[in-house]
């Protein structure tokens, strides 16, 4: 029977060999993943780094885990604390743990075990321009990305940065499991669109999960 009131339970979306998208697969549990992201920002708050060529990024970033990730002037590294606070970057919480190593078995990687989690900010106008996400020790290992918030389109490529990209929304709640020949597909965000979510205001939020060491 149609059920107008029921909420529609997750589904699976193939995207290439090795991606897959979770719809909504996070949904459940957004606002108690909201409410660590806060956390962690008010120990290592949000910032926006600078690339090795001198560009202030739109995003705005923030780890937790036992590495993050960052950039300076002399480079993109994974480090045991950050430069900014000079502190230790807070423990991964076990729920984002657990739905990492969750969501990586359910799209076919088992034994994921994260040691890294990188926390992005968009503001409005905020985007990623097309890259690879190499500086990962073993490339055998997926990456887990949880996006919430505001909705953004997410650009897929090809293994060269000229190659044809596809384009796809990934809204609030949707989990994307890269790996398998798609780990080192360039990728990005186009510049968000201004909004206010009821359960993130005006930001979109994503996680990536990753095995840097
Ligand atoms: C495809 N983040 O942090 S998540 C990044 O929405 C990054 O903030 C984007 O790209 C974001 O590096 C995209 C989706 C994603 C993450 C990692 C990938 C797609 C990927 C690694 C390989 C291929
Ligand atoms: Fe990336």
């Amino acid at each position: 029977m149609l059920d107008l009131f029921s909420e529609e339970a997750p589904w699976q979306e193939p995207l290439a060999e090795g991606a897959v998208i979770l719809r909504r697969r996070a949904r459940d549990q957004a606002d108690a993943l909201l409410a660590e992201i806060y956390a962690i920002a008010a120990q290592n708050p949000f910032a926006h780094r600078i690339t090795p060529g001198g560009h202030r990024m739109s995003v705005a970033m923030t780890n937790c885990g036992d590495l993050g990730w960052s950039s300076d002037s002399r480079g993109y590294q994974y480090t045991e604390q950050d430069n900014h606070s000079g502190h230790k970057w807070p423990p991964m919480p076990s729920l984002f743990r657990e739905l990492a190593q969750q969501t990586a078995q359910e799209a076919g990687f088992s034994g994921f075990n994260p040691d890294a989690c990188l926390i992005n900010r968009y503001e409005p106008g905020a985007k990623l321009t097309l890259h690879q996400d190499k500086d990962e020790k073993d490339l055998r290992q997926p990456i887990v990305s949880v996006s919430l918030g505001l909705p953004a389109v997410f650009q897929f490529g090809g293994f060269e940065r000229g190659d044809a990209t596809q384009r796809v929304l990934l809204e609030h709640g949707d989990i994307v499991v890269w790996g398998g020949p798609s780990r080192l597909r360039y990728h990005g965000i186009l510049p968000l669109k201004p909004g206010v979510h009821p359960q993130a205001g005006a930001f979109r939020y994503n996680l990536t999960f990753r095995r840097a060491h």
